[in-house]
Order: C-alpha cells, then sequence, then structure tokens
C-alpha cells in the first residue's frame, strides 16, 4: 500500500531564549514518527513572513497555541496525503493559509509542518536527511561562518554590528575547518579575559564585551587567529552581519557605541576603508533593507566581497527577484522561516543559484537542537552555513551533524579556499 501522511500535531515547547515555539509531530501510515523544531528571530526583517504569537497574558504574549491549533487545521487537510510529495504538500499549506506572508496559519504553524513531513519521509526510506533532499547530489560541506563576538540586538553591549564571524578557509575537510576556528574562539576567549573584558556570551555564543568601536573586535579576532597559530586571510578570513536595518532611520545609520550618524555613501565608504585593512570576505546586511540605493552603491563599490541580502531578501523568491534585476547583493541568506515551507525555500535557492548568487544556510538567533539546516546546507549544495559559534548547544547540534554527515559522505566535497574563487 502506498506510504501516507497518518497524523500531525503540535507543541508548544521552548527555543534557547527560553520562548515558546512549535514542535510539529508527523505520523505515517508505516509507524515512522519524525519532528521538527521551528527557529525565531530577534533582528527579523519586515517582510519575513509572520510568526504567529498568541499575544496573551502567557509567556508575556508569546505563546504559540494558536500556531499550534494550526498545525491541527493543517493536519486535516493533509491526512491520507502521501508524503514523499513535498511540493504538492507545501502548495497546499500554502493556499490553505491564503495570504502571501502566512498572515493567517502562521509560518511557525507551516514551516513546522512542511519539515517534520520531509523528516519523516527521510527515515521511512532509511535515507539521511540531507541525501532525501539533495539525493546523490548532495555532497558539498558547507563553510562555517562562525559568529565568535556578538553584537547589536543579539548582545547587551556596545558594539553596533550584530555577527563578527570567522570563516575557515584553507582546510581541507569541514572537520579541520571546525578544529582551527574552535582554537580561534578559545584564544579570543583568552585574550578577551586577559584584557579584561567580560567573556559572557551572547544569543548567539560568541563572546559579547563591550569594546571601544565597531572596528575593536576584528583586531581582537585577528589577534587571536595568529595566537592560534593561524594566518588571517589565508586560513582564516573576516565575515559580518552588519544587520544594519536595526539602527537604520531616516536620519542615517546611527553608531551609537561611535557616537555618530552616517549616511548611506559615508557608510559604504567605511566598509570600503574596512575591507582594504582587514581581510573581510563577506558583508549582510551592509545597508537596510529600506535603502536600496545605499544598496546599489554599495554593490558597486564592494562588487569583489560577498554581499548577503538577509532582511533585504527576505528568502523570498520574488524580493531576490528584483535584486537580482537591479544588480544589488550577490549573495542571500536562506531561512526557511523568513518564507514558510521547505519548497518555497528551495525555489529562493534555486533562483539564487541560476543568477550566480551564493547561498548561505542559516539559523535564526532563537534556536533549538533541531539540527534541520545542517541537512539542507549539503542537500542544496550551498557551500556556505551560517549557525552561530561553537558554543551553545543548539549551536554545537549543527556543527556536530555537518560531523556526522562529512563521515557518512565518502566523497563529499570542502570547499575551503575555492569557495570564492571564481567558477571555483
Ligand atoms: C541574522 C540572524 C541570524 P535573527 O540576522 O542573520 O544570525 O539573526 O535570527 O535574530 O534575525
Ligand atoms: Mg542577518
Amino acid at each position: 500500500m502506498t506510504l501516507f501522511i497518518d497524523d500531525i500535531y503540535a507543541d508548544e515547547v521552548l527555543d534557547s531564549r527560553g520562548n515558546p515555539t512549535v514542535k510539529a509531530t508527523v505520523l505515517l501510515s508505516d509507524g515512522t514518527k519524525a519532528c521538527a523544531i521551528v527557529p525565531s528571530g530577534a533582528s527579523t526583517g519586515k517582510k519575513e513572513a509572520l510568526e504567529l504569537r498568541d499575544k496573551d497574558e502567557r509567556y508575556m504574549g508569546k505563546g504559540v497555541r494558536k500556531a499550534c491549533e494550526n498545525v491541527t487545521k493543517i493536519a486535516d487537510e493533509l491526512i491520507g496525503l502521501n508524503p514523499l510529495n513535498q511540493a504538492l504538500i507545501d502548495s497546499l499549506i500554502k493556499e490553505m493559509d491564503g495570504t502571501n506572508n502566512y498572515s493567517n496559519l502562521g509560518a511557525n504553524a507551516a514551516l513546522g509542518v512542511s519539515m517534520a513531513i520531509a523528516r519523516a519521509a527521510a527515515k521511512s526510506f532509511d535515507t539521511p536527511l540531507y541525501r532525501y533532499l539533495g539525493g546523490a547530489n548532495a555532497l558539498t560541506l558547507p563553510v562555517p561562518m562562525f559568529n565568535i563576538i556578538n553584537g547589536g540586538s543579539h548582545a547587551d553591549n556596545s558594539v553596533d554590528f550584530q555577527e563578527y564571524m570567522i570563516m575557515p578557509l584553507n582546510f581541507k575537510n569541514f572537520s579541520e575547518a571546525l578544529r582551527a576556528a574552535t582554537e580561534v574562539y578559545h584564544n579570543l576567549k583568552n585574550i578577551l579575559h586577559a584584557n579584561g573584558h567580560s567573556v559572557s556570551l551572547g544569543d548567539e555564543g560568541g563572546f559579547a564585551p563591550n569594546l571601544k568601536d565597531n572596528e575593536e573586535p576584528i583586531k581582537i579576532i585577528l589577534e587571536a587567529v595568529k595566537k592560534a597559530g593561524y594566518t588571517a586571510g589565508k586560513d582564516i578570513a573576516i565575515a559580518l552581519d552588519v544587520a544594519s536595518s536595526e539602527f537604520y532611520s531616516e536620519k542615517g545609520y546611527n553608531l551609537k557605541g561611535e557616537g555618530r550618524t552616517l549616511k548611506s555613501s559615508e557608510l559604504v565608504e567605511y566598509y570600503v576603508a574596512l575591507c582594504k585593512k582587514y581581510p573581510i570576505v563577506s558583508i549582510e546586511d551592509g545597508l537596510s533593507e529600506d535603502d536600496w540605493d545605499g544598496w546599489k552603491l554599495l554593490s558597486e563599490k564592494l562588487s569583489k566581497i560577498q554581499l548577503v541580502g538577509d532582511d533585504l531578501f527576505v528568502t523570498n523568491k520574488a524580493i531576490l527577484q528584483q535584486g537580482i534585476d537591479k544588480s544589488i547583493a550577490n549573495a542571500i541568506l536562506i531561512k526557511p522561516n523568513q518564507i514558510g515551507t521547505i519548497s518555497e525555500t528551495m525555489q529562493t535557492v534555486r533562483l539564487a543559484q541560476r543568477n550566480n548568487y551564493k547561498c548561505i544556510m542559516s539559523h535564526r538567533s532563537g534556536e533549538s537542537e533541531d539540527a534541520f539546516i545542517a541537512d539542507f546546507a549539503v542537500a542544496l549544495n550551498t557551500g556556505e552555513i551560517k549557525t552561530g559559534a561553537m558554543a551553545r548547544g543548539e549551536r554545537s547540534a549543527k556543527y556536530n551533524r555537518l560531523l556526522e554527515i562529512e563521515r557518512e559522505l565518502e566523497f563529499g566535497e570542502y570547499l575551503g579556499k575555492n569557495l570564492f574563487k571564481k567558477n571555483g
């Protein structure tokens, strides 16, 4: 008998910030049971799909009981269908919602079901999730962006830029890259401690010290790279997520930590200067989602740097298409909960890849033990993943899953230094 979906339900569980989130469970006719937990952002883009919260007295309004009830409604539509038809299932969920941003059902309800169905189908075949989603072509272990200094909305410190990340490039495989980056992380901790800085952690497991300006974290990270015995630029490069929408207004970009407000052209010049001085290979959300003119300038001035649209594109293929048409940015952050389902996420990745935009699979600042994105990055050969520091269980869960995948993929590849080579 053909396989079918037997039941779907959801529970309200907690994420890594202690906020409620949706855990969806799918049962198949062959007895397979699989679950998925939905992540949650803090510095969200305005055009992201809606995360449904109860807004009542429970959990400071952040409960997700309504989203869990909506999972039951979705279940009524999907029970009896073949779980292998992910595209059909996702389009039915979308149709049932009837809006373009999941404002009826909630993207947290939609994504939980979508992820759990993919995982159940893979499990039923006794196939790893990355192989179920990507087939025999799922072979690329992603180069990680490790967020080792946290600022902006992810930390309670003076640093305006949200994420200072390191990318291990000159390594033959993922596990060696992970080791090197982790050694840098521990050296960074020692340096911060020795200089009397706090070594408490931000939301994504990076350190969150108070530093004098937005350049200081780069200097300290480079010191840590050296201390760990690596060459900055060659072995380890720097990537930034400025998350500048968070400090943008009509007046400009307010760098509170530095006590100055910059126009977009001045901020672009600042990036140009930073890129000349330091081995920066990637800048995410350098300009605000509302500042497409600024983005245009940035894209012209720093075309050799990976310029990543996160709040800018919100994993939305229609918005990405506008960016492509206007030659804005050259890479996109991929966050399934920004758009709502696995199939829509894959559509956006396909559009990006067809247009030579790089894709970076990404976690959210509110995460869980669910490592779905590790498999998803390999399945789609994104070549890059952003999933926080190497500390905190919800972040290391993704890296540890990639280690498992690396062991399984005997003929897998780690792009390393070829990642930024043209046609590499
Ligand atoms: C980002 C993310 C993840 P959040 O801005 O890229 O690092 O943060 O999930 O808070 O949007
Ligand atoms: Mg971002």
